[in-house]
């Protein structure tokens, strides 16, 4: 099977306007706190992505009914504590929410369960999730004494901690917070550098009692979930490829309706502002958990900057098409503090500076990130996503600038997380596919 595309270089103006899919972050958490609560949930603006319908596969393993129209997600659940023992394994695909937040959950429950993924997803660490599920008491086993998947999960009764954060992963906090759902006694998680806070959101949103300032997070064991209606806000992550693109591409103006402005996931938009993009936010008003707007930017000349300390967190996913709009801007871009790259679908700091040095730019890795020199022009070949959608989409987006079309391999993964990518990247292009 030929899983490959060939981008033709475009120097053209991007116009237009779009709806980027939902949030991926949003939709596993959606499908997760549905199938945990009693009653129904409906979920709109879902996101189809490969990652967020690997969740769903799972707890329809466990007896959780979901129906699936369109973008429309209906879960019917009488609650954890009825969930089916499954006879499979529960396949996580290519996503890390998915495996780390399923541990969290599945800790607490009555049941055993095992936990497959891909191969990037065996190559992952799950020590920073399964340490602490440990210290509350859990029983899970898995290779290398249950750093890498595949996991075995037998659910048994659990006991809060007060826990501090080595890394700021939402990832881990999440599976903790997941946990103390079930556990007795109030769970405490202290964050350094705040991730992104959308667990924390929905809890409250079905219904959980919990507290959060300063960074620790406070929430009493025990309480029940009740079904809700979640409105999934497009994905800024997804987003943020469209915002680049618009920008490096002369003369071009691109609005993004509908997206999640959640300020602990809209780093990218400080960035864009620093460099000196032309942007415009315009908040939604809205009751709902999570904050919506429109971001409307335009080609702008921008200019290297600093990034690094607890921005990182808020624009984590962000980081290979920064590298990117850094080739295009005057100076040079420092970005630091930012070693969690390298556990990623792939490691990120290397994937990121080999592939834009095939298309000529001035880019080096360091230790925790990378130094890049622009404004450079981008020639074209044949790039690797490496099975991971965000340098697949990377790749795909350097195409605007470049003066020769763009080969990507393994542009399927793209799926992962933005299923319509392409289509999407006709409409505000004048782009042709070769193959
Ligand atoms: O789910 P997965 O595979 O880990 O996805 C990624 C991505 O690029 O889409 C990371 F590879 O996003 C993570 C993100 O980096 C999604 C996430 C979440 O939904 O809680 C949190 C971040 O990871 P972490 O390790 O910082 O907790």
């Amino acid at each position: 099977m030929i899983d490959s595309i060939i981008l033709q270089a475009n120097q053209n103006p991007l116009q237009g306007s779009l709806r980027v899919p939902g949030d991926k972050s949003i939709s596993h958490r959606a499908v997760m706190f549905g199938a945990m609560a009693k009653g129904k949930t409906t979920v709109s603006g879902f996101l189809l992505g490969d990652d967020c319908l690997s969740t769903i596969s799972c707890f329809r393993k466990l007896g959780v009914d979901i129906q699936v129209t369109g973008t429309n997600v209906t879960i019917n659940s009488d609650g954890m504590e009825n969930w089916n023992e499954p006879i499979e394994i529960l396949d996580t695909g290519n996503s890390g929410t998915t495996t780390r937040l399923m541990l969290g959950i599945l800790a607490g429950s009555h049941l055993h369960s095992v936990l497959v993924g891909d191969e990037s997803i065996a190559k992952r660490p799950m020590k920073r999730v399964i340490d602490p599920l440990r210290q509350m008491g859990a029983q899970i086993t898995g290779r290398s004494g249950g750093q890498f998947t595949p996991l075995a999960v037998q659910g048994t009764k659990l006991t809060a901690i007060d826990y501090k954060m080595p890394v700021a992963s939402a990832q881990v906090k999440s599976a903790i917070l997941l946990a103390g759902l079930r556990a007795k006694g109030i769970t405490i998680v202290r964050e350094s550098e705040v991730s992104r806070d959308h667990t924390e959101r929905m809890l409250r949103q079905f219904g959980a009692q919990l507290t959060s300032a300063n960074g620790v997070i406070q929430f009493p064991g025990g309480q029940m979930l009740t079904g809700t209606h979640v409105d999934v806000p497009g994905d800024i992550s997804s987003a943020a490829f469209f915002l680049v693109a618009g920008v490096i591409a002369k003369g071009s103006l691109i609005r993004l309706i509908h997206v999640g402005l959640n300020p602990t996931r809209t780093g990218i938009l400080d960035v864009l502002k620093q460099m000196g993009a032309q942007l415009e936010i315009e908040p939604n008003d809205s009751e709902s958990e999570e904050p919506t707007g429109s971001v409307t930017i335009r080609s702008s000349e921008l200019k290297g900057i600093e990034i690094g300390g607890d921005l990182i967190p808020r624009l984590i996913d962000e980081i290979p098409i920064i590298a990117l709009l850094a080739t295009q801007a005057h100076g040079t871009t420092i970005i630091k503090n930012a070693e969690e790259l390298k556990v990623k679908e792939t490691d990120r700091i290397a994937a990121v500076v080999d592939e834009l040095r095939k298309l000529g730019a001035n880019i080096e890795a360091t230790d925790d990130g990378m130094i890049i020199k622009g404004p450079v022009t981008l020639s074209g070949g044949k790039l690797q996503s490496y099975g991971d959608h965000r340098i697949g989409m990377m790749a795909a987006i350097a195409s605007v600038v470049s003066t020769q079309p763009i080969e990507i391999e393994q542009a399927s993964c793209i799926s992962v997380s933005y299923p319509n990518f392409f289509e999407h990247l006709k409409t505000v292009s004048s782009f042709e596919t070769l193959r």
